[in-house]
């Protein structure tokens, strides 16, 4: 799925954030009670339109994402009839799944393209150790609904895994905090302060979404990238051309490249495995209730593929930060 050149970021998140909305402590509760107010005006009957919601977040994204419904292609053997391949499916696909698409840079036509293009495993995005007086990361999501299950009017939300301490407005938890139903924007705002590798995930009907598809993989990494260290040069995902400098580093070690212990890398490679339990896929797409007492995976999946799909070349639309070819032109669903 991925070359080390695919994930290198064009631009870096931190400069693609230059010069927007910068949010201190009391303007993000400010932008989270404005949408508190937003949800109450709905309560009282009044008419919300979809973009006076959109007014109430913070700023233009650095990563704008969209939950939506789609079809993707597995193995035809082993048949598991009825339930695989899916007779619903669109030629060359097999399964249903519920997914999130990478929206960043497209029109709004071209957004509202990607509904029922949802993709499995969700983009995944990389995000800078947050810097204290930056301005933090920011993503956008939308819910560009269900256009097999309209019946379905199923909300969506952001929920970074082992974020900690996050505000509650933007923890994604769908009981005690905000979510977004179909039509409706809201922008989640991170300082995220531990690197590593993390994993995220829609939390609405989170048994049945997730399995769906809408989860995926989010990088943090650390200020050393930036700002180096003795005998750790900046790194290249920070913009150092220098020979010798390292593609990135994992933690903020403090240690020279060359110490054994240096966590300096050259090569990155994202590996998230997930499952496929046909029926469940199958149940989604044919208006049944799946039964999740009964779950048991058919196809193990590596970054979407299951074998042999495993042995195709790299896709090109790995780059969250780019929109994928398809959305240059909008075509009909
Ligand atoms: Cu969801």
């Amino acid at each position: 799925m991925n070359s080390p050149q695919e994930l290198t970021p064009a631009v870096p998140a931190v400069e693609a954030a230059g010069g927007r909305f910068r949010l201190d402590r009391r303007g993000l509760f400010r932008a989270g009670s404005g949408v508190a107010a937003i949800g109450g005006m709905a309560w009282a009957g009044k008419v919300l339109e979809p973009t006076a919601t959109a007014a109430g977040s913070a700023g233009d994204p650095d990563l704008f994402i969209g939950g939506t419904d789609g079809w993707i292609s597995l193995p035809q053997t082993p048949a598991i009839p009825p339930f695989h391949p899916d007779p619903l499916a669109p030629d060359g696909l097999s399964t249903y799944i519920f997914g999130f698409r990478n929206l960043t840079g497209m029109s709004e036509a071209q957004r509202l393209a990607q509904k029922n293009k949802a993709q499995h495993t969700a983009p995944l995005f990389w995000v800078p150790q947050y810097n204290d007086g930056g301005a933090g990361f920011f993503v956008k999501l939308t819910n560009l609904g269900l256009a097999l299950r309209p019946d379905l009017f199923d909300a969506h939300t952001l929920h970074w895994h082992g974020f900690r301490n996050v505000i509650p407005f933007f923890d994604g938890e769908p009981s005690g905090s905000i979510s977004v139903p179909s039509g409706r924007v809201f922008t989640y705002a991170y300082r995220p302060r531990d690197p590593g590798t993390y994993m995220y995930h829609c939390h609405v009907e989170d048994v049945e979404h997730v399995h769906m598809g809408m989860t995926g993989m989010v990088f943090v990494r650390p200020l050393q990238n930036e700002t180096g260290a003795t005998g750790a040069p900046v790194a290249r995902v920070a913009g150092n051309t220098a020979a010798g400098a390292p593609m990135g580093y994992i933690y903020n070690d403090g240690l020279p490249v060359s110490a054994e212990a240096s966590t300096a890398y050259d090569r990155e490679f994202a590996m998230f495995i997930s499952e496929v339990w046909a029926e469940s896929h199958w149940a989604d797409a044919h208006i049944q209730l799946p039964e999740w007492s009964d779950y048991r995976a058919d196809f193990v999946l590596l970054n979407g593929r299951a074998y042999p799909d495993t042995l195709e070349p790299n896709g090109s639309d790995v780059n969250p930060f780019a929109p994928p070819a398809s959305a240059t032109t909008p075509t009909a669903t």
